[in-house]
C-alpha cells in the first residue's frame, strides 16, 4: 500500500505540474545599439542615383533606439551622434501591429527644423492623427536624444508592434543648382550601411503591457 500511495502522490504532483502554465514574458520595450558613422547619402552630386557611405555626417547618425510599448502611449527614444539645433531632422517609425498583417502602413514621423517640431501620425498614407492629438516630440540638444511619444489611440490601440526605425536629413532651403539640393542622408536604427530596404529589421515584437 505504502508504494501505491506514493504512486499516486507522484501521479497527482506530476499532473499538477503539467496543468500549470508557465506564464508568457511579455516584452513591452527594447534598446538596441547601431553602429557610428554608418550615415548613407544618395542624390548627392552628378550621380545621383549611387547611395554611398557618409560617415562625416554625424547628425542623422543614430547610436542606440529604444523602443517602448506602454500603457496609453508608444515612446521611441532615438540617441544621436551629434545633434544640431538648425538642422532639419526626420525621424520615422515605420510599424507593423497585430491588425496591419505583414505590411507597415502607420508611419509616426517626427519633423524638427530651426527649434521648431512637429509630429504626425499616417496610416496607409492618410494623416491618421495630427498636431498635439499625434503625440509629441522632445529634443534634447546635451544628449543629442529625440523622444517621440504617440498615444496608443492615434495607432488602432494594437496589441503588439514591431517598429522599422530611421532618421533623414537635407539640405532644406538648397537651391536647385546645388548638388545637394536632392541629397538625403539617412540611417537605419537596426542596419548596417547600404542595406537593402526589402532587408531592413524590426524591432522586437513589443506587447500591449
Ligand atoms: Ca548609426
Ligand atoms: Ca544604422
Amino acid at each position: 500500500m505504502r508504494l501505491r500511495s506514493l504512486f499516486v502522490l507522484v501521479l497527482v504532483v506530476g499532473l499538477a505540474g503539467c496543468t500549470a502554465r508557465t506564464p508568457r514574458e511579455v516584452v513591452t520595450s527594447s534598446s538596441v545599439s547601431d553602429a557610428s558613422g554608418d550615415v548613407v547619402v544618395g542624390g548627392l552630386g552628378k550621380d545621383r542615383a549611387t547611395v554611398v557611405t557618409a560617415p562625416e555626417n554625424t547628425i542623422t547618425d543614430i547610436l542606440e533606439t529604444t523602443v517602448d510599448h506602454g500603457s496609453d502611449a508608444l515612446t521611441v527614444e532615438v540617441v544621436f551622434e551629434d545633434l544640431r539645433p538648425q538642422q532639419y531632422l526626420d525621424l520615422t517609425a515605420s510599424l507593423r501591429t497585430d491588425s496591419t498583417g505583414s505590411g507597415l502602413p502607420t508611419q509616426a514621423s517626427a519633423l524638427t527644423y530651426r527649434g521648431d517640431s512637429s509630429i504626425d501620425v499616417y496610416r496607409d498614407g492618410t494623416a491618421r492623427c495630427t498636431g498635439a492629438d499625434a503625440g509629441t516630440v522632445a529634443i534634447d540638444f546635451d544628449t543629442d536624444t529625440v523622444t517621440m511619444t504617440v498615444p496608443r489611440s492615434c495607432l488602432g490601440e494594437p496589441r503588439w508592434i514591431e517598429a522599422q526605425v530611421r532618421a533623414a536629413t537635407m539640405h532644406y532651403d538648397a537651391s536647385p543648382d546645388d548638388p545637394r539640393a536632392d541629397a538625403v542622408w539617412e540611417d537605419d536604427a537596426y542596419a548596417p550601411a547600404l542595406e537593402q530596404p526589402s532587408d531592413r529589421r524590426t524591432s522586437p515584437r513589443l506587447y500591449h503591457p
